[in-house]
């Protein structure tokens, strides 16, 4: 079994199979500062603030592997002007430091590809596997492979909670979330948007289709990996009629994954408890 650790207290996981090491960080959003000048503040590029964080990261975990998990950049179609000379630049210093350096895009990545050094593997937004644990970014489907590992994680929602104290003060910290998922619920939305209609013998499908065996039971969100940026908080009680309209990401949306349920841990490690018991805070 892979194992799946976070990287205390930073936004990042580490997961370990043998002697392989895979570090995993997600939303960098290099050259967000962009969209605070557009507002008139204009602060220094926070790339290398980035960029240093993760060197440390890597000297204190020795991954084998580096694998990116989407929103690399910040403007979501095009490339803006400082992330042609942000983005090379990046990559330049942590390609040295890691063998292997895999990035699934997210749904800001589009053009990243020429951004990047030639060593740098893309892979598509339906993710990737490491052992038994597969990564995609979370705004799009995974892959029905990707079905066949334990425990899926994604990023893309920036996860944070809120807290209120009884002077009324509201603040937000970033967490990771594990989340008990349903297998057979998640392949039954995933096939259906493949173009399959089932009702029963789920899994059935899924091997004789697709040639997987279904395993996934949990999913993990990481925080995002850019501290600067807010996120939303999942302990936010929520009006809507359907709660799960609320959240954004196919796989949330499609019911499969009990948020209420889910696990709740700051960055240094504390638990706090699940979401369900949280709202009370916010
Ligand atoms: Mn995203």
């Amino acid at each position: 079994m892979t194992q799946i650790k976070p990287v205390q207290p930073y936004p990042a996981m580490l997961l370990q199979e043998n002697h392989d090491r895979a570090l995993v960080v997600s939303d960098l959003h290099i050259g967000w500062e962009r969209l605070l000048s557009q507002r008139g503040v204009h602060v220094p590029s926070q790339t290398p603030k980035i960029k240093n964080m993760l060197l440390k990261l890597i000297k204190e975990a020795k991954p084998t592997h580096l694998i990116l998990l989407g929103d690399i950049k910040d403007a979501i179609t095009k490339v803006a002007l400082e992330e042609w000379k942000d983005i090379p630049e990046f990559f330049e210093d942590i390609q040295e430091k890691v063998a292997d350096i895999q990035v699934v895009l997210g749904n800001h990545d589009g053009n990243l590809e020429p951004l990047l050094p030639e060593t740098i593997k893309i892979l598509p937004t339906t993710g990737v596997s490491f052992g038994d644990v597969g990564l995609f970014h979370g705004h799009a489907w995974p892959a029905p492979e990707l079905l066949e590992c334990r425990s899926l994680v994604t990023g893309h929602v920036h996860p944070t909670i809120a807290i209120r104290d009884p002077m009324g003060f509201r603040m937000t910290k970033q967490v990771f979330v594990k989340a008990p998922c349903d297998g057979e619920q998640l392949t039954k939305s995933l096939l259906n948007h493949l173009g399959t209609k089932m009702e029963t013998d789920i899994s059935g499908v899924l091997n004789e289709q697709h040639k997987v065996k279904l395993n996934v039971s949990q999913l993990f969100i990481m925080p995002s990996f850019n501290q600067f940026l807010g996120g939303r908080p999942i302990n936010e009680r929520r009006k809507r009629k359907k709660k799960t309209e609320a959240f954004i990401g196919p796989i949330l949306r499609s019911g499969c994954v009990n948020i209420d349920d889910a696990e709740v841990y700051l960055l240094d490690g504390t638990f706090l408890g699940t979401v369900d018991q949280l709202k009370a805070l916010s």
